[in-house]
């Protein structure tokens, strides 16, 4: 049996449920303060999570879900404005608190550290994003509990591609074959299957329930806590009390 040598955390979704209730808002809110009257409803951002990435999700947007607009000269420097301010907006968001940790995340993060197993991130979202929702959600220097942040624009395509995990990865000097991913959708599965990673145990969200996760090892509804156990979605290999925990990850590599 290989070691457990890193567990290896998507953010948004999986720690956190950061899309409807923090991205989408703070979209909307960019949005409103250029001027312009777009409205991301909570139905219509579940179409635009097609693709991952906020200025690649604009653009996505434009492209099929408001051709009329009359689109400035310099595109790409209208889409970074607008993306700059929704990151700002998005922080300010994660100040004031409005988004938790999943059930079962600071758990598991605790416990892999007490234990000596690595944690890192790999993440499409931006830098400063990951730092805010850490910053509001677990204790003061927690951003240091993470041996390597993969984010954003720090590789070129962005999930499905494998690009952020195999970054990752070669950071740690790993074996894809002794870590585990956690993701929350079927692209950041392919992404982290496309590394070599071939356990990756999947927690699902509202907007993702429904995706193929036929390539994940196990699929939850969250992590699971005592008080509050992980139900199986999809997999055999069931946890003992329904928590998720670093002897049931073991067992899976
Ligand atoms: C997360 C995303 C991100 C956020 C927005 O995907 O798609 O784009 O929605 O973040 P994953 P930015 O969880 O698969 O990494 O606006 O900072 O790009
Ligand atoms: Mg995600």
């Amino acid at each position: 049996m290989a070691d457990l040598q890193a567990l290896i955390f998507d953010v948004d979704g999986t720690l956190a449920d950061t899309e409807r209730d923090g991205h989408r808002v703070a979209f909307n809110r960019a949005f409103a303060e250029a001027g312009l009257d777009w409205d991301w409803s909570v139905e219509l951002y579940g179409h635009l999570l097609a693709v991952t990435g906020g200025k690649e999700r604009i653009r996505f947007y434009l492209d099929k879900y408001n051709t009329g607009f009359q689109r400035p000269g310099d595109l790409d420097g209208f889409i970074a404005d607008l993306h700059r301010s929704k990151t700002a907006h998005y922080m300010t968001l994660m100040e004031e608190g409005a988004i938790p940790l999943r059930p079962g995340v600071q758990r598991l993060l605790e416990q892999a550290r007490s234990a000596g197993v690595p944690l890192a991130i790999a993440t499409t979202t931006t830098p400063e994003n990951v730092s805010a929702l850490v910053a509001s959600t677990l204790p003061s220097g927690a951003l240091d509990w993470f041996t390597v942040i993969g984010a954003g624009d720090i590789v070129p395509a962005k999930k499905p591609a494998p690009d952020i995990y195999q970054w990752v990865l070669g950071e740690m000097d790993l074996d894809a074959k002794s870590v585990i991913a956690f993701e929350d959708s079927s692209h950041g599965v392919s992404s982290a299957v496309g590394a070599g990673i071939d356990k990756v145990v999947v927690t699902v969200n509202d907007y993702t329930r429904e995706q193929d996760f036929s390539l994940a090892t196990v699929v939850f509804d969250q992590l699971g806590e005592a008080s509050m156990p992980a139900a199986v979605l999809d997999g055999t290999a069931v946890p003992p009390g329904g928590v998720v925990d670093l002897d049931y990850l073991r067992s899976l590599v």
